[in-house]
């Protein structure tokens, strides 16, 4: 799965693809590196963001999803039902929610669209000012799995589940998901995770580098982590990885398959 994100302010790819036809360009090109699908989003969900407006939103992503349902499948990244409606409707044929909360909607849109549930604890706007855990792993599972039973008892066929790495997380939390992925695995639902330039493993890189640990590496300089880290999910088990260095990740993935 590559990233577009259609928004002025998302963490790794901010402001790059907020005109429409950059956007699309990008999403071709993301298709013709190899990646099966291509995530197209229009509301930040970077720590201590802001939500969008609705009309914002689909203004951003709507034209975006239609022409690049042209080229190939398309999930739309969004924690609101009615642009998950109106992308359906434009040709997206998963939802990938960061909310898990939008299930109903995806089951009211019939086969052939599927459903992302994501952990993530509290909302962007507060989940890392003191993220806590009985138990990251199980907790984490427990939801994800109570989510996705109920989304397909509602009727929804392809149900994914994404621990949400960086969503109400420690970098503690987040090692521990990624060395603990064999119990989302082991739940039977196919697995997604989205570990790509994100800020624990900025951290990662800057100490590795042997630069200041508390300052992570830019995130453009977090790509040997970010393909590192999706290889060894996708040794665990899991069944898609959202990134943005998709060729990387794509050859990459080539290794993994033999
Ligand atoms: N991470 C981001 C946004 N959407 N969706 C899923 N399913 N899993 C993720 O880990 C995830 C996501 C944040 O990253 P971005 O700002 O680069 O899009």
């Amino acid at each position: 799965m590559g990233v577009v994100n259609v928004t002025p302010d998302s963490f790794s790819d901010g402001g790059r693809f907020l005109d429409h036809e950059a956007a699309i360009a990008r999403g071709r090109a993301i298709l013709a590196e190899g990646a099966d699908l291509v995530d197209v989003g229009g509301e930040s969900t970077r720590p201590g963001a802001e939500p969008v407006p609705v009309a914002e939103e689909l203004r951003r992503v709507l034209p975006v999803v239609e022409e690049l349902a042209r080229y190939g499948r398309v999930s739309i990244d969004t924690r609101k039902a009615e642009v998950a409606e109106a992308a359906i409707a434009a040709g997206a044929t998963l939802v990938n929610d960061v909310s898990a909360s939008l299930a109903g909607v995806v089951a009211a849109a019939g086969p052939g669209v599927g459903w992302v549930a994501m952990h993530m604890l509290g909302d962007p706007r507060t989940m890392q000012e003191h993220p806590t855990y009985d138990d990251v792993v199980h907790d984490v599972r427990d939801f994800l799995v109570r989510r996705a039973v109920a989304a397909r008892q509602a009727g929804v066929e392809e149900v994914w589940i994404d621990p949400g790495i960086g969503f109400g997380k420690t970098p503690a939390h987040n090692w521990s998901l990624l060395r603990h992925l064999d119990v989302l695995v082991e739940t039977g639902f196919p697995v997604l995770i989205g570990t790509s330039r994100k800020r624990f493993l900025g951290l990662l890189a800057a100490a590795s580098r042997g630069a200041d640990r508390d300052v992570p590496a830019p995130t453009d300089d977090r790509l040997e982590e970010s393909v590192a880290t999706a290889v060894w999910a996708m040794v665990r088990g899991v069944r898609m990885v959202r990134v943005h260095d998709v060729r990387a990740t794509v050859h990459a993935a080539t290794v993994v398959a033999g």
